[in-house]
């Protein structure tokens, strides 16, 4: 299976991708865009390289639940630097991860070659104009309303056919918008609008997701359904249920996996692909 981004194409039959997550989100005692977290970031980035990484993901506003929104000056202010920083210095590929159009543009103008939006452009409606423009490939996540709204209460008749078919129905529309099929890759969004009974189900059912065709990228780094079923854990104690998660996620079939702890999981990756797919 084949994921087209701008300058190269992987062959993801044979492969899985790690993704590092940065977060250019401000340090607690400034506003944003500063020296000081921009530099922070790119470091992290080239940290991450280090440990690993396949792809890095860079993203400047958080998604978090109930999180709020942070206006297109500020998220340019953020990413756009770290970016310039990186492209040309790096050889791994540059991901944004934005539910906006502007940002998305100067961010593929600065380097970026892949449009991780979380809304799978419907949060924006020049989003996927953007995307086939620029011939970006384009990550599609499955989301119930806003970061700010999605957890008050999601449900669902059945979470695995309604993920897929929002994921199939999603892919029309960017098809129709003049992205590639080759260029996209899905994502149930674990902890978008889910219960944990939910969270649960797509991992066991993530063989039908897989099955639509396209790369299946998951992203369960630390989320809250990992403290719950580790009895309460915080995030900084979520490494290991993490990694069971990203290796469960493999034997399903997923090829990309976004995470924050890049080097742990790089590791697991590597063994839980030989395992699920031999040599
Ligand atoms: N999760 C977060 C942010 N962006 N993008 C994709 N495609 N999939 C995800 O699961 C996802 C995402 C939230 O996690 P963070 O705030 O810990 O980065």
């Amino acid at each position: 299976m084949r994921w087209q981004l701008i300058d190269r194409s992987y062959d993801l039959s044979r492969r899985v991708l790690v993704m590092g997550i940065v977060n250019v989100t401000p340090d607690s005692f400034s506003d944003g865009g500063k020296f000081f977290d921009i530099e922070r970031a790119a470091d992290h980035a080239l940290e991450l390289i280090a440990q690993g990484a396949d792809i890095l993901d860079i993203g400047g506003e958080s998604t978090r639940p109930g999180s709020d929104a942070v206006s297109v000056e500020e998220e340019l202010r953020r990413v756009v630097p770290v970016i310039e920083r990186l492209a040309g210095k790096i050889q791994v590929p540059i991901s944004i991860d934005t539910m906006k159009a502007e940002v998305a543009r100067q961010a593929v103008a600065a380097g970026a070659q892949i449009i991780n939006d979380v809304t799978a452009l419907r949060g924006d409606p020049k989003m996927a104009g953007v995307a086939g423009e620029t011939k970006a490939a384009v990550v599609l996540m499955h989301m119930i309303g806003t970061p700010k709204t999605m957890q008050q209460e999601p449900r669902y008749g059945d979470v695995v056919t309604e993920v897929g078919e929002f994921l199939r129905e999603r892919m029309q529309a960017a098809e129709a918008a003049g992205i590639e099929r080759e260029r996209i890759a899905l994502d149930p969004g674990i902890g978008f609008g889910k219960t944990l009974e939910h969270n649960v189900e797509l991992f066991r059912r993530m063989g039908e997701l897989a099955a639509l065709g396209r790369p299946l990228l998951i992203g369960p780094s630390r989320k809250a359904f990992l403290g719950k079923l580790l009895g309460g854990a915080p995030p900084e104690e979520r490494l290991e249920g993490t990694i069971a998660a990203v290796v469960a996620s493999i034997c399903a079939g997923a090829r990309i996996v976004r995470v924050h702890d890049v080097g742990p999981v790089a590791k697991a990756v590597k063994v839980a692909q030989e395992l699920a797919e031999g040599r």
